[in-house]
């Protein structure tokens, strides 16, 4: 499986960031998807990673820091995702997050459990594990729209590689090397550079998108809470949040025609962002 998907010419193009577990947004994101897919020009959707590992906290101790109420169901999302790949062959795209690299040989990631990969794997079973790391292995680490000159990653493209096929060389396991050698691997990786950055400089970021194709305009991800709903620190990055961390109002997705060309994230931001439950409140946005 090739670790860059490429997206079509035309139709359009929904994505959605870190939904942590979030049935429920998981659904609407997949419902406003299935409507758009049945349009003449169709459409696809990129999920850019993250897709698990939430909450399991009762709603009498919930902290105002995590946006709306939910109790996370990861098993029950990971049957219904691969159930939504199997209606659109090959216009569904799930790429790779921080959290789904925690099973298949990164790092540790403590957000609600100590070991939220132990977590989901003690819920899913030793059967049900070992289909989810042979899926996993298989996703994408990158999306591209050439037309609309849009690259999708999990997290702020910091990454420095020469070209496309760079990202075909990446091991997603760390080398045999002692176990206290492990964090060291990953700061030196190309992987922190588009799983784990929170931020990238403007040269770094347009690097990237050159690397991949010189015309691609803006680089799309999530992996951070922008609490209003998306952040673009400068140009071309545009960080939006579909789920985790956001009050309902408060939460987007992207809806783009892929035969448009993006001009800068500031465009897909006012063109391309629209509430994900349009009839919620935003709390930290302003309408
Ligand atoms: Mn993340």
């Amino acid at each position: 499986m090739p670790r860059l998907v490429e997206l079509p010419e035309r139709g359009r193009l929904l994505a959605a960031t870190d939904l942590q577990g979030n049935l429920r947004d998981f659904r609407r994101v997949v419902e406003l998807f299935e409507q758009a897919a049945a349009e003449p020009d169709g459409a696809v959707l990129v999920i850019t990673g993250d897709l698990v590992h939430g909450p399991e906290i009762p709603a009498s101790e919930w902290p105002e820091y995590l946006g709306t109420f939910y109790h996370a169901d990861s098993p029950t999302l990971l049957r219904e995702a691969q159930e939504l790949l199997r209606r659109h062959p090959g216009r569904v795209h799930f790429l790779l997050g921080n959290h789904e690299h925690a099973h298949i040989g990164g790092p540790v990631v403590s957000k609600f459990f100590t070991d939220e990969a132990q977590r989901l794997e003690q819920l899913l079973g030793a059967a049900r594990t070992r289909e989810i790391h042979k899926w996993f292995d298989s996703w994408p680490l990158m999306a591209v729209a050439r037309r609309a000159r849009l690259l999708l990653l999990h997290a702020a493209p910091s990454a420095q590689i020469g070209s496309a096929a760079d990202l075909e060389a990446i091991s997603l396991r760390p080398p045999a090397r002692a176990p206290d050698q492990e964090e060291v691997w990953l700061l030196d990786s190309v992987l922190a550079g588009i799983l784990w950055s929170r931020t990238a400089t403007g040269a770094r970021a347009r690097a990237l998108l050159r690397a991949i194709d010189p015309d691609l305009r803006v680089a799309i991800y999530g992996h951070d809470v922008a609490r209003e709903g998306y952040v673009i620190e400068r140009e071309p990055l545009l960080c939006f949040s579909t789920s985790f961390g956001c009050f309902d109002g408060d939460k987007l997705y992207l809806d783009w025609d892929l035969a448009r060309r993006a001009r800068s994230a500031r465009h897909v931001a006012r063109g391309g962002l629209r509430p994900l439950h349009p009839s919620a409140a935003p709390v930290f946005r302003s309408r």
